[in-house]
């Protein structure tokens, strides 16, 4: 992997504690003249280090004092899975909205932010399904996400802000299970991706899966293609060589099964009222 210098002065991570955080600091530091991590202060005691800014996305001040300075972020930060709205709606949309104000005030350039496949999770499995096509969100999380490319798009288009979404996959060391043979993102495709995102030339606002080069992808499509050379990224990885060991692995019968979102469809609802 090439680790010519990022054009970028000063780079944030923030989510720099999280699984994917701990996975793109060793390459982000190689790539970066000066990067800095950030994470809720608990969280970043276990990753300690002279690089590190604690903060949490739901404090206003706090942001705007973390982005002082910054040119360009890996926004990683945030609930990572579906759950119940009201810390969904804190780290999520209020620390979005925070992150995008601080942004435009100190003049950061770009932002990479971690959007999710849970944006289109309501499609069928199997289905070819572009960027371009309408959302259709499987959760809290899902919609959150979606909010967050929406959010994009308007700081991109008043202020100038470029931004990539990247709808990422299912980013682990091994595909867990047989929807893992659609959605998985190598952990070096996604350090690829990641620091494509930082040396195209200009991102203007992209929305691309970020999904290894798996021969089962529901997201090989000609936008998401084009969103891919927009960026640089040529992903390496293909899930097939882990067929035989995970292709057994079904999540339940019924929606898990049957829709891309897989297992976050069995999550929720989140009130005592039952559904009619
Ligand atoms: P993670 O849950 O391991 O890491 C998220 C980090 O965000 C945690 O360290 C947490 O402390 C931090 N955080 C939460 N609330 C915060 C707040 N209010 N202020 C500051 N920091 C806060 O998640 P993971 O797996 O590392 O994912 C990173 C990002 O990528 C997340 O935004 C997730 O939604 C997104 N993503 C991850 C996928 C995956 O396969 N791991 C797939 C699709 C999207
Ligand atoms: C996500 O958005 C989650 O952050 C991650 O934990 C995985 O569940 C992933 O999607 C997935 O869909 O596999």
């Amino acid at each position: 992997m090439t680790t010519t210098p990022l054009p970028w002065a000063r780079l944030l991570l923030t989510g720099a504690a999280g699984t994917l955080g701990r996975v793109l600091t060793p390459p982000l530091a190689a790539a970066a003249s000066d990067l800095v991590r950030s994470d809720l202060p608990a969280a970043l005691a276990a990753v300690p280090g002279p690089d590190t800014m604690p903060c949490d996305l739901a404090d206003a001040a706090a942001v705007r004092r973390l982005l002082q300075g910054v040119d360009a972020v890996v926004h990683l930060g945030g609930f990572s899975v579906e759950g119940p709205f009201a810390p969904i709606l804190q780290a999520n949309i209020v620390g979005l909205v925070n992150l995008y104000e601080a942004a435009r005030l100190n003049g950061t350039r770009r932002i990479v932010f971690a959007s999710s496949n849970h944006v289109t999770g309501c499609y069928e499995q199997g289905r070819d399904t572009d960027p371009g096509e309408p959302p259709r969100p499987d959760g809290f999380y899902g919609v959150s996400k979606l909010f967050g490319e929406g959010l994009a798009s308007m700081y991109h288009d008043r202020y100038g802000i470029q931004s990539v979404c990247l709808r990422i996959g299912t980013a682990t060391v091994e595909p867990p299970d047989r929807r893992g043979l659609s959605t998985w993102l190598s952990h070096a495709d996604l350090a690829r991706l990641v620091l494509a995102c930082l040396r195209a030339p200009d991102v203007g606002f992209t929305v691309a899966y970020g999904v290894s080069a798996n021969t089962r992808s529901w997201w090989n499509t000609p936008v998401n293609r084009a969103a891919w050379a927009r960026l640089g990224y040529q992903p390496q990885d293909d899930s097939e060589r882990f067929a035989a060991q995970v292709e057994q692995l079904l999540l339940p019968e019924g929606p898990q099964r049957r829709l891309q979102g897989g297992s976050f469809l069995g999550i929720g609802p989140f009130d005592d009222t039952p559904s009619p």
